[in-house]
């Protein structure tokens, strides 16, 4: 089953944000198979943000993403990477549709609540770098054959 990483950044934690966009997640069907809040050190938030080290904004990006906790996850699904960034809306959340989580609670890009991997290859670079195997849990989702 195809899995994704999301991340609830330091200003969605700090505006309680967590039990929304976990909320969100569940509503859609999607399951949570990992989940841990936690701090980012400088040498992750660098390894992670890779791909932008030439742009003017990585420094800032690196502080913003170390300046607080980030709530970490890994979903699974159908489609989940398309689904999550479905879920999440597009980079600028001043061009994210209302509907979605940088819609509904962002305004500029560099304070965009979430990250959601962009595909399926980022997805299991992203899960690799932040989880431990150990961390990663497999069950299965509540059968509403016995609950009632
Ligand atoms: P996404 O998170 O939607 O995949 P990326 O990968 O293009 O977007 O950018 C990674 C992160 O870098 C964004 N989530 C945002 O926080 C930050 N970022 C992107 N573009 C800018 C920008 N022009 N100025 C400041 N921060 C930016």
């Amino acid at each position: 089953m195809e899995r994704t990483f999301l991340m609830i950044k330091p200003d969605g934690v700090g505006r309680n944000l967590i039990g929304e966009i976990v909320k969100r997640i569940e509503n859609k069907g999607l399951k949570i198979v990992g989940a841990k809040l936690m701090t980012v050190s400088e040498d992750l938030a660098k390894t992670h943000y890779g791909e932008h080290s030439e742009r003017p904004f990585f420094g800032e990006l690196v502080d913003f993403i170390t300046s607080g906790p980030v709530f970490a996850m890994v979903l699974e699904g159908e489609n989940v990477v398309q689904v999550g960034r479905t879920l999440v809306g597009v980079t600028n959340p001043s061009e994210s549709l209302p509907g979605t989580i940088r819609g509904d609670f962002g305004l500029t890009v560099g304070k965009n609540i979430i990250h959601g991997s962009d595909s399926v290859e980022s997805a299991e670079k992203e899960i690799a770098l932040w989880f431990n195997s150990e961390e990663l849990v497999d069950y299965s989702l509540v059968n509403s054959t016995w609950v009632y």
